[in-house]
């Protein structure tokens, strides 16, 4: 039978649309699920929205419109967004739904009848964004500690939980459970700031707004929203103090809850000792995940920062946008995130090393054996190749058990990068010229076939789209984490399929310029007039240049992988060039004199360090050099033979 897996995200408020630090908490959630459900684990994966408290009540008082009807809009767009991000949750809770609130009830009049809640007068500060009461002392000039916005003074009747009757036991599970708080610096911080001061009793009912789970045996007092919303990781199971069913009997207690580190505290030290009281076990493990910061503050909805995993989607794709969270967000330190470093992470890991990869490799096996893989070989640089990928999967298990996924994703990009060298070393298109040797290509295609394999099964969880797109581009077949035990699993004689660019190379400057549009910033100016002027050919005879201007000029041999015709532009043929260890896409104007297959297998002359344009919305890196008159057009070579990448001067 499958060991059980149940792995929870904090539930989101539906103050507000989630802003992309709470879909980070998700994405990470999601590829650590995915990741327990590829080593064969039975997973629950809990997510949902925490819907009730003095804030919720408040925005939808200023929408004009009820708490309930306010809470249903929020919660399904923060639902649209989790399944934007192709979330792989078992279940959404609402704290809203019937069968929440009436647990909620339950649990409050439990721990009431046996003593633990009591009835009293609650006088203090509380902050309404983090709904969180406060003792005068523990005020940090006047204002909340947390969030450091202001506090409320509050005077009202409550009901009161003894916490201070469970410190000592709390205490001891933490001390015998090392690995209970997560990462470790954080389980100092919480017992440093708040279990050796000693615990004061928690305020847990509210008098002054309706917005909440109503106290059943006292008119008027709603149940604190932290009691309400913590509850949820057991009642989604189905748990009631008198019910315990199957669902609950075989997930709970939960491996894991993914949280962020400013909510450690409700869930290190209320929620185990409301566990305690209720007679349940404590969850095995509370992982207190860094923050996304955009500039140097965190992104919050109420900071105005707030950046939406929707429009991040609309610009980069979900996998892109997927790998950029999983990758900045180290595992204590907080990340950041802008434009600017998710393109140039985008341009650099994705299009460079990995897109290109899949798309030589594809292209390669189509055009030297029809698409059909051959035989394994033994040569040079393989033994080397192997160990990397059998590597790769033993270390990238190693950093997903301790939900490292920035270092797990490091280390598949790291076989990428060595899958890129090894046909730097093995040149297969040197291979391909003598026929004695195409045995040996047909190998090196194989090991690439087999090392881009490992790569897709690497990438699932984190990138399940183009883990899907790498398997049908290689024909695939063997998928599961188990394939991965020996490098060889590629069977020979099957095909694969079509290359399809998994990630083109973004014009950073361009859509840098168009993002600043859209938040409505002065506009750049046209893009379109530079290209045509780009693209034009310059006759007039110019002026002198001296030796240094022309030495900045950085011209290489360039070998044509791929060409074909730029959709509506008669004259304009997209190609892929071969420049040393890099490919690069230039789109140059000489349809009308070559055809794409007469143009591949060139060894054309490229000026690589030209400004990067798009022409007719194709992005070119620099410019193959022809020859021209009214009569005709040629594209310059090299007399004999020179490998690409070669320098011209
Ligand atoms: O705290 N970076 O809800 P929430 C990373 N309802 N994570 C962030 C973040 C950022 N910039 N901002 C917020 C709540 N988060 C409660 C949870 S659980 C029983 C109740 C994280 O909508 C935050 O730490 O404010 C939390 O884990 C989650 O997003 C939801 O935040």
């Amino acid at each position: 039978m499958k060991e059980k897996y149940y792995i929870t995200t904090a539930i989101a408020y539906t103050s507000r649309k989630p802003h992309i630090g709470n879909t980070y908490e998700v994405v990470l959630t999601d590829a650590i699920a995915r990741y327990k459900r590829q080593r064969g684990y039975d997973v629950f994966f809990l997510t949902g929205t925490d819907e009730h408290g003095q804030k919720i009540g408040e925005a939808a008082k200023e929408a004009g419109i009820t708490p309930q009807q306010y809470v249903d809009g929020v919660a399904g767009e923060i639902k649209d967004i989790w399944n934007l991000m192709n979330a792989s949750y078992d279940h959404f809770i609402r704290t809203t739904d019937d069968y929440h609130v009436d647990a909620v009830q339950k649990i409050f009049n439990k721990l009431y009848e046996q003593g633990d809640i009591y009835k009293g007068e609650y006088e203090g500060w509380y902050c309404v964004p983090c709904e969180s009461f406060f003792t005068q002392t523990q005020l940090v000039d006047g204002c909340c500690p947390d969030c450091g916005r202001e506090v409320k003074k509050t005077k009202e009747e409550a009901y009161f939980f003894k916490m201070s009757k469970y410190q000592d036991r709390l205490m001891q599970y933490i001390e015998e459970n090392p690995d209970f708080i997560q990462p470790e610096s954080r389980k100092k911080e919480m017992i440093n700031n708040f279990l050796k001061p000693g615990l004061q009793d928690l305020c847990v009912s509210r008098t002054t707004f309706d917005w909440g789970v109503p106290v059943t045996f006292d008119d008027g007092h709603v149940i604190y929203v932290w009691i309400d919303a913590l509850s949820n990781y057991i009642t989604a199971l189905g748990y009631a103090p008198d019910k315990q069913p199957e669902l609950y009997q075989k997930y709970w207690p939960a491996d894991v809850h993914i949280i962020g580190k400013d909510i450690l505290r409700f869930h290190t030290i209320y929620w185990p000792i409301m566990l305690m009281a209720l007679g349940e076990p404590l969850p095995k493990q509370i992982f207190g995940h860094p923050w996304l910061l955009a500039g140097a503050d965190k992104i919050s909805k109420s900071r105005g920062n707030a950046i939406y995993a929707d429009d991040l989607v609309k610009l980069f794709g979900v996998d892109a946008v997927r790998y950029y969270l999983l990758c900045e967000m180290p595992y204590a330190q907080d990340g950041t995130i802008s434009y600017e470093n998710i393109i140039s992470r985008y341009n650099a890991d994705l299009a460079n090393v990995l897109g290109n990869l899949v798309n030589r490799t594809v292209a390669m096996q189509q055009k030297y054996f029809g698409g059909v893989i051959q035989p394994k070989t033994d040569g040079e640089f393989d033994d080397e190749l192997r160990a990397a990928a059998l590597q790769a999967a033993s270390l990238c298990a190693e950093k997903m058990d301790a939900f490292k996924t920035a270092d797990a994703l490091a280390e598949i990009m790291n076989l990428a990068r060595r899958s890129n060298k090894y046909i730097d070393e093995t040149m297969p298109w040197s291979l391909a010229k003598d026929e004695s040797q195409k045995e040996r290509l047909g190998g090196v295609l194989y090991n690439l076939i087999e090392s881009i394999r490992f790569l897709g099964v690497l990438l699932s969880p984190f990138m399940p789209e183009t883990a899907a797109s790498i398997f049908k581009q290689i024909g695939a077949t063997e998928t599961s984490w188990d394939s991965l035990a020996a490098f060889g699993k590629t069977v020979a004689g099957t095909s694969v399929g079509t290359a399809e660019p998994l990630f083109a190379r973004l014009d950073e400057k361009k859509m840098l310029a168009e993002i600043e549009a859209s938040m409505g910033q002065p506009a750049a100016k046209s893009e379109p007039k530079k290209e045509a002027k780009a693209e034009k050919t310059e006759v007039e005879k110019k002026a002198e240049i001296s030796i240094d201007d022309f030495a900045k000029l950085d011209f290489k041999v360039g070998k044509v992988l791929a060409s074909e015709r730029v959709e509506g532009a008669d004259k304009l043929l997209v190609s892929q060039i071969q420049i040393g260890d890099e490919v690069r896409q230039i789109v140059s104007g000489i349809a009308k004199h070559y055809a794409p297959e007469e143009f591949v297998g060139k060894k054309v002359i490229v000026l690589t360090n030209l400004k990067p344009v798009k022409l007719r919305g194709v992005l070119s890196e620099g410019m193959i050099l022809a020859a021209s008159d009214k009569n005709g057009l040629r594209v310059l070579t090299v007399d004999g033979d020179m490998p690409d990448g070669a320098s011209v001067s």
